[in-house]
């Protein structure tokens, strides 16, 4: 794994190793804003309360007890590609390698929040976490904060959000949240909150550090700016192999392998460019379509006879028709970063 942080452990998946469907748990990228809390899973409680009929608290044993889902998701960070971005962008500077794809298994959130009853006015379901600290971005709250989110109702009551306690048929190891971690597949991965000890139902639209200070954008409200919290994943592939600046055997028949994920909708083809974007042709989709999780894809390129530079690049469409745009759009400053990158590999 790459080192981004050690402390709070910040570590990116090299993407050029990207193999199987489901990424190892080992394997699986981390991103955490404070340090990692220790949790005890005997003495773990998970309240849920707030603007609610009956609150409760659920030991792990009890969360444990509940009818469970297995739910296939990838998790990619939002400022995943960041050191792409020019001029250069403050904050983690991830490659490729801040996403993966897993298997998670717990109780759905909509179980929970049935049980609780939820008062009528309630618009969002807020997720703590057990992690507290202070941001390092600014402006910088007064105090301490701890890593909260809210998903909006309507996401919070589908089927596939999670409150999760296993990743790949384990349990959740302690970087990856354990003993409890939210799973909010299709969006990016802030909405996962780790160590979550805490939902609440609200009334209001909650407005947190880090869904406005940070993981927000700049949205157009009739010309009026206006901040939004990110949420859902944008359409985007990435070519794992061959990497930046490789070398790459002339007049053979190279593989060039990556992976391709949306948000919402269905991905529904990938297309392979060898000359800088002048002429695409399209990949072959490896995995089936299956929501929320990543399909990875291959193309076979013939490689030129003559030894020089060329640039490779990846191009998602959705079933809808929308295509990966080839330019970072600057309204969404250092996050949602899903532009084609372009691969510069020397034939020789
Ligand atoms: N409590 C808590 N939850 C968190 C975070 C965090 O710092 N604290 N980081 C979020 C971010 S930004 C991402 S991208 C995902 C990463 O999950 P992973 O570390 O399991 O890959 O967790 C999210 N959940
Ligand atoms: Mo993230």
């Amino acid at each position: 794994m790459i080192i981004r942080e050690r402390e709070p452990l910040n570590l990116e998946f090299p993407f050029d190793q990207l193999d199987g469907f489901i990424t190892p748990t080992d394997l699986f990228y981390i991103r955490s804003h404070f340090p990692a809390p220790e949790l005890n899973s005997t003495s773990y409680e998970l309240r849920v309360e707030g603007a609610v009929e009956r609150p409760f608290s659920l030991s792990l044993d009890e969360l444990r007890a509940m009818p469970h889902e297995t739910v296939t998701a990838t998790l990619e960070c939002a400022g995943n590609s960041r050191v792409f971005l020019v001029p250069q962008e403050q904050g983690a500077q991830w490659e490729l390698g801040a996403v993966g794809n897993a298997e998670w298994t717990g109780v759905r959130l909509s179980t929970l929040l049935a049980r609780v009853g939820l008062k009528p006015n309630v618009c969002e379901i807020v997720l703590e976490g057990a992690d507290r600290g202070e941001p390092k971005e600014k402006p910088k709250p007064p105090q301490a904060i701890s890593f909260s989110r809210s998903v909006p109702l309507p996401k919070a009551l589908q089927p596939e959000v999670l409150v999760a306690y296993r990743m790949n048929e384990q349990e959740l190891s302690r970087d990856h949240g354990f003993p409890v971690r939210a799973i909010v597949p299709g969006h990016y991965g802030m909405a996962s909150v780790k160590w979550l000890t805490r939902i609440e139902a609200v009334e209001t639209p909650f407005s947190g550090y880090w869904q406005t200070s940070e993981y927000a954008y700049w949205d157009d409200m009739n010309c009026n700016p206006v901040r939004r919290p990110l949420s859902e994943m944008m359409l985007k592939s990435a070519i794992a192999r061959p990497s930046m600046y490789e070398l790459v055997p002339q007049n053979q028949t190279y593989s060039i392998f990556g992976a391709a994920w949306c948000g919402s909708g269905n991905l529904k083809a990938v297309e392979v460019s060898t000359d800088s974007g002048e002429t695409w042709s399209s990949a072959e989709l490896i995995d089936p379509v299956q929501p929320f999780a990543w399909r990875r894809w291959r193309h076979q390129w013939k490689t030129p006879s003559r030894p020089g530079r060329h640039i490779l690049l990846s191009r998602a469409w959705d079933e809808k028709g929308n295509g990966q745009p080839l330019q970072h759009n600057p309204r969404h400053g250092s996050y949602l970063i899903h532009h084609a990158v372009p691969i510069h590999v020397f034939v020789e």
